[in-house]
Formats: C-alpha cells, structure tokens, sequence
C-alpha cells in the first residue's frame, strides 16, 4: 500500500468519521497534544490536509503553522469558525457538508415554527402538570396561509420554503443579491421583510458578515404577533434584544435550536412559554448524521485522488 496522507484533526467528529479517517490516512489528533502552539511549530509543516468538526474553531495561528496543508474538510454546513480567507491566501480548497442535511434542518424549522404558534411544547407541559384537570389553555396561533420570510435562501432557506408551501404560506427572502430562478419574491430590505412576516426564518451562515442582523429594529418590525425562527447561527440574532422584546411584548414569540454561546441559554428565555428553546439539533438525525460523515471523508479522498473537493466553501 501507498503512504497514508499525513491529516491533522482539530477535534474529534464523530466514532464512524473518526474510524473511517483513522483507517485511511495517517491522522493526528490536535485535542490531544498537551501544548497545541509547539506542537504545530514542531511538526506543522508534516501535514497535508485538515479534519475538522463544526464546533470547532481554525484560525490563522493553526492555518499559518501548516504551509503543506492544501485541503480543509469541515464536519458541517456552517464554517463561521473557519478562516477561509486565510486558508484560501495560503493555497488551501476548504469544503463543507451542504444539502445532506438541508432537510432535517428545514424540518426542524417547520417544527418550531409550529411549536411557537400552536404551543405544543408549552401544552404538554400544562398537561404534565395536570392542567388539563381544571382548565385549557388561551388560544393559539394560525399557522397555514400566513407569510413566511426568510433570512438566507440557500439550500436551507429553500427547503424551508418548498415545506411553507405545503402550509399555503406566502414566502419572501432576503438575502445579499436575488437567486435567480425563484419563485418568490426577493425583499432587499430585512427590515421591510419583518414587517411583512408573521414568521422570520434565519436561515443565513453565521460569522462576522451576519453578526447582528437580527437586532432590535428588525425584531420590533416583525412584531408582537411575529415569530422569530432560527435554525442558523446564534450569532446572526442579538439575543439581548430578542430577550427585551420577548419580556416586553414587542415581539410575539421565539423558536431557537441556536444560541449566541452555545450551550448557554439566557435564563430569561427558558422562562418564557412563547419560546420553544432546543439544544443545536436542526441536524441531528441518524440520516444526515450518516451522510455527513460521508461526505467529510469523501471530500478528503477526491481531494487527495483528484486535486478537487466534492463540495467546496
Ligand atoms: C451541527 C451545523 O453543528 O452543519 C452545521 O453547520 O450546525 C450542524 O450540523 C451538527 O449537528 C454538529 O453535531
């Protein structure tokens, strides 16, 4: 047999990804070196391409310590954690896990979307606590025939509308520049986009260029009956602001699978039952489990058969 690949892993992915690239390359485990900075000064330059999970962050002080690494293959759709424009200056392809799990996480959207306005999470509560015994709970919110808008219209931003469609939502989007093809109606204003949605669905990449885009203007615009959804990044919504316009009534209620610093969640809206709060698990199905494990190992080896990654940043 060939040389293994020499790849440096920043993190563990998952067993079955760990498995696979430990059987085909010769990795590295960066978690497990006692002091990370001399290790890569020492043996940086050994590796030719990176693993990496999600979560976890590669900046220019990894990137700038592996000149022979040509190829970043990321555990995950998003890649805010990535440093690709460095990694792209130093020569280096970085791929991601995209469409596999657009589905799931467009589910999960629909789900707290639901959830939100129908209050299935707050009546199994009420009916835990015997509730139902003595009383019924206020009346809800309509779902179907409303407008959906959405913040991001890429795989995942499209699949959610294809499922509003089902509901006999109107959806607008908003994003940088129009997707050409569409259906629906392009909004340039997130703002405008707000006042018109009874549901915002953020469904953008995370990172500087979104930070905050979901602040307080647009959180009043979408109003005390609007519902806020995200499925993204919490970095794109100030959460500040949504606590405040939640307390405040300014804003009607809140479906959030993501957080600003995971896996803390402000207290305030875990005490609220017009927030439905989850644990970053948009993904987190067997099936796209499975697919994106695939397809960060697969990235790697038409990287290192064909000079190309399947599914480039
Ligand atoms: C989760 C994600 O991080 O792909 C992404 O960008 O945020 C998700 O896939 C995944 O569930 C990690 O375990």
């Amino acid at each position: 047999p060939t040389m293994k690949h020499r790849i440096l892993q920043i993190g563990p992915i998952t067993a079955p990804a760990d498995e696979r690239l430990a059987r085909d390359y010769d990795v590295t485990p960066l978690w497990k070196q006692s002091d990370r900075a001399a290790f890569l000064a020492e043996h940086g330059p050994a590796f030719e391409g990176i693993a990496i999970h999600v979560r976890d962050a590669c900046g220019a002080d990894i990137l700038n310590a592996v000149p022979n690494v040509r190829v970043i293959a990321n555990f995950g759709v998003g890649y805010d954690k990535i440093d690709v424009e460095t990694a792209r200056r130093l020569g280096m392809q970085v791929s991601n896990t995209p469409r596999v799990l657009d589905g799931c996480v467009a589910d999960l959207a629909m789900g707290l979307a639901i959830d939100v306005a129908r209050g299935i999470s707050v009546t199994t509560r009420f009916v835990r606590a015997g509730g139902w015994k003595t009383g019924q709970r206020p009346l809800m919110t309509r779902v179907h025939g409303k407008n959906m808008g959405l913040l991001g219209f890429g795989g995942i931003g499209q699949a959610v509308a294809r499922r509003a469609a089902g509901f006999d939502m109107v959806v607008r989007y908003h994003t940088r520049r129009p997707v050409a093809g569409s259906p629906h109606e392009h909004e340039p204003s997130l703002v405008e986009l707000a006042r018109w949605a009874d549901f915002l669905v953020v469904a953008c990449p995370g990172g500087p260029a979104t930070r905050h885009l979901v602040d307080a203007e647009v959180l009043d615009a979408l109003g005390p009956r609007g519902i806020l959804v995200n499925i993204a990044r919490g970095s794109v919504v100030d959460e500040a602001a949504l606590v405040r316009a939640l307390q405040e009534g300014r804003l009607g209620g809140a479906g959030l699978d993501v957080f600003e610093n995971e896996p803390d969640v402000p207290q305030p809206l875990l005490d609220m039952d017009q927030v439905v709060a989850l644990s970053h698990i948009a993904g987190f199905t067997r099936e796209s489990r499975a697919d994106m494990e695939r397809l960060v190992c697969d990235n790697l080896d038409a990287y290192f058969r064909g000079g190309q990654v399947l599914t480039p940043v």
